[in-house]
C-alpha cells in the first residue's frame, strides 16, 4: 500500500517538484495552497503520470480556523500522514528595517511561522497516533544568516530553524523524524513574489549564474526522506555551486 505525504504550497516552485519526486517514489499526495485550479492539474498530472492518489485542499495557512478544520476533517484513507513538508512560504519586499511595510512583516510572520505552526499542530497528533512519521520544513539559507534589508523575512526563518530544533525534541519519544532544508537561491516565483510582480527586479536576482533549480531540492527532500529508519538528516544547507554565502555570488558579466 502507497504511503501519504502532505506538500504544503504545491501550486509552484519547490512544493510543486517536491510532490512530484514523492509521488514518482510511490507515495499519494495531499497537495495544498491557495489557488485551486492549479491543484486540480496537479492532481490530474501526477494522478496519470504516477498512478497515484492525490488529495488536493486549497486553502491560506493563514487562517487559522480553516486550517484546523480542513485537517480535522481529512477522510480517513488521509489521516495517516507518513511525510509532511512544510514547505508554504514568501519573501515579501526588501526595504531597511525604518522603512518596511508592516503588511508585509505581518504576511510573512504570519506565512511562514504561524501557518507553519498551524499545519504541524494539526498533522504531529496524527503522526503521533500512527506510530511516527516524517516532518521536513523548508528554511532557508536566510535562516543561518542576516543580509541586508532581509531583516523580517530572515527572522521568520531563524524561528522555522528554532521551531525544528524545538520539534525535533519533542517529538523524538513519538518516533518523528523532524529535517530542515535551507536552499540558497532557487529558480522560482518566490522572487516575482518578493517583488510584488516585477518580473525584471526578481529576474536580476539570477542574472548571471545558474541558481539551484527547484527539482534540486527536491532531489534533497527525497534524499533525506529515503534515508534508513534508523537515520535523520537534521538540517541541510544546498546552495547553488556560484553562492558562497547569502550575499556572495560568482556571477558572468
Ligand atoms: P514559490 O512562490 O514558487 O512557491 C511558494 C508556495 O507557497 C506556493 O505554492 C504558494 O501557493 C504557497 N503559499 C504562499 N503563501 C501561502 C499561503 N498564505 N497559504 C497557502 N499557501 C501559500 O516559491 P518557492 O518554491 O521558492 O518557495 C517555497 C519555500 O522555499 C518557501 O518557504 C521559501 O521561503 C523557501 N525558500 C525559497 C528559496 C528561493 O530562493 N526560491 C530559497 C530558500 C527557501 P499559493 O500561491 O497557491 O497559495
Ligand atoms: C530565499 C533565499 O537568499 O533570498 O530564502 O534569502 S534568500
Amino acid at each position: 500500500m502507497k504511503k501519504n505525504a502532505m506538500v504544503t504550497g504545491s501550486t509552484s516552485g519547490i512544493g510543486k517538484a517536491t510532490a512530484e519526486i514523492l509521488a514518482q517514489n510511490g507515495y499519494n499526495l495531499i497537495v495544498t495552497g491557495r489557488r485551486k485550479e492549479l491543484l486540480e492539474s496537479l492532481k490530474e498530472e501526477l494522478g496519470i503520470k504516477y498512478k497515484c492518489d492525490v488529495l488536493p485542499l486549497h486553502f491560506d495557512i493563514r487562517n487559522r480556523e480553516r486550517t484546523e478544520a480542513i485537517i480535522n476533517e481529512l477522510p480517513q484513507q488521509w489521516k495517516k500522514i507518513s511525510v509532511l513538508v512544510n514547505n508554504a512560504g514568501l519573501a515579501v519586499g526588501l526595504d531597511p528595517i525604518h522603512e518596511g511595510s508592516t503588511d508585509d512583516w505581518e504576511r510573512m510572520i504570519d506565512t511562514n511561522v504561524k501557518g507553519l505552526l498551524y499545519i504541524t499542530r494539526q498533522v504531529a497528533p496524527l503522526m503521533i497516533t500512527a506510530g511516527g512519521g516524517h516532518i521536513i520544513n523548508i528554511s532557508s539559507i536566510a535562516a543561518k544568516e542576516v543580509y541586508e534589508n532581509g531583516n523580517v523575512y530572515c527572522a521568520t526563518k531563524h524561528a522555522v530553524d528554532a521551531l525544528t530544533e524545538g520539534m525535533r525534541i519533542d517529538l523524538l519519544k513519538h518516533h518523528i523524524k523532524v529535517t530542515s532544508i535551507a536552499p540558497g537561491m532557487v529558480d522560482t516565483a518566490f522572487s516575482t513574489v518578493r517583488f510584488k510582480g516585477d518580473e525584471a527586479r526578481a529576474a536580476k536576482v539570477y542574472e548571471g549564474l545558474v541558481p539551484l533549480h527547484a527539482t534540486d531540492v527536491a532531489d534533497a527532500i527525497w534524499y533525506v526522506i529515503s534515508r534508513p529508519a534508523h537515520v535523520n538528516i537534521n538540517d541541510m544547507l544546498i546552495m547553488p555551486a556560484a553562492q558562497a554565502n547569502a550575499t556572495i555570488t560568482l556571477r558572468k558579466s
